[in-house]
């Protein structure tokens, strides 16, 4: 029986080394999942559609305007035009003034672009040196519509230009002028800022129409303002004394200084024939008194059809390239009854 004793210790041994052994040793990690299968390849999701185009609406829309000034009564008007239709239309407007110097228009225009504005609406305050911005806003995506003065830049560079025919509203000065002095006589004239569309443009307008018998003696430009204006029309006094019979001023600003000298060198209304541009309440109430005698109108309110304009321009849908304001002619005879209903 010893050899079972013997053989079954042994075998008890066995056992109890075995199990020893299995709890010892490491737990064989269970075979690691079969690596699954890679899920049969989806079909790629289709490639995001393209990007709808964005639908702008007023309330979704940016819009930079780089004033030029506030040199004038029509610029004061220019400006809140744009202002209060961006705000009655929800319209953001990102507004600088550049104090009438194109170095800060441009400057402005560049922040715009860099900010990835929708679009520019510039009022250029002279016609040339634009390319350089214009073709920057054009490489970023951002239409430009050149607002009331224009610029000599090619028209490839912008969408759209709205304001007024400055050559026709220099032509109608000269015409009215003409009648003012169908005796002829010598004359002076007052030009608006150098190199601006809109002095430009009159200037050659009104020669265009200005009868033979009519000599303007001398031009200086008094920038379109008031304090400008004012010294401009002293020393014409000074120089040419009662030779001047007329005065063809560019702005109504300008005019009204160019009436403070002439008041203060003793004259009185009519004494010179007075033909202004703009048709503002000042240049009304001059009429009114007599120091002007016919004001041709160049409107300043562009605000609504500009918004309008930039909308459509936006959308891709169909505008017009060129959008020019409908203007009038307006006489002393008339000023005090319409002064009560000019909105600017
Ligand atoms: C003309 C505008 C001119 C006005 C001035 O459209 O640019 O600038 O005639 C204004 O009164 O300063």
């Amino acid at each position: 029986m010893k050899v079972l004793k013997v053989v079954s210790n042994i075998a008890l041994l066995m056992v109890l080394v075995f199990a020893m052994v299995a709890c010892a040793a490491p737990a064989t990690p269970a075979p690691a999942a079969a690596p699954a299968e890679p899920a049969a390849a989806e079909p790629a999701a289709p490639a995001a559609a393209e990007e709808a185009p964005k639908e702008f609406t007023y309330s979704n829309m940016t819009m930079c305007y780089p004033q030029l000034g506030a040199e004038s009564d029509w610029r004061t008007a220019n400006t809140a035009s744009f202002k209060e239709t961006a705000g009655e239309l929800g319209v953001r407007l990102i507004f600088s003034d550049a104090q009438q110097k194109q170095e800060n228009q441009i400057s402005a225009m560049r922040a715009c672009i860099a900010q990835g504005v929708d679009i520019i609406a510039l009022p250029p305050v002279v016609e040339d040196g634009f390319e350089a911005v214009l073709t920057e806003a054009k490489d970023a995506g951002i239409p430009v519509i050149i607002v009331d003065r224009s610029v000599s830049a090619d028209k490839s560079l912008y969408a759209a230009h709205i304001g007024s025919d400055m050559v026709l509203e220099g032509e109608k000065a000269g015409t009215e002028m003409s009648k003012l002095l169908p005796e002829g006589g010598k004359i002076v004239e007052l030009s608006g800022t150098t190199g601006s569309g809109a002095a430009v443009g009159r200037a050659e307008g009104f020669r265009k129409t200005l009868a033979s018998n009519i000599e303007i003696i001398d031009s200086q430009t008094g920038n379109f303002t008031r304090a400008e204006g004012k010294p401009v029309m002293e020393a014409f006094l000074k120089k040419y004394g009662d030779e001047i019979k007329g005065a063809f001023i560019h702005n109504d600003d300008m005019a009204i200084g160019a009436i403070e000298a002439m008041k203060a060198a003793g004259l009185n209304p009519g004494d010179i024939k007075v033909v202004s541009v703009d048709g503002t309440r000042g240049g009304f109430q001059a009429m009114a008194d007599g120091w002007i005698q016919v004001d041709v109108e160049c409107n300043p309110l562009l605000g609504p059809q500009t918004m309008e304009l930039a909308l459509n321009i936006l959308n891709g849908k169909p505008f017009e390239a060129e959008t020019i304001t409908i203007e009038e002619v307006y006489y002393a005879e008339q000023a005090a009854e319409l002064l009560p209903g000019r909105k600017y």
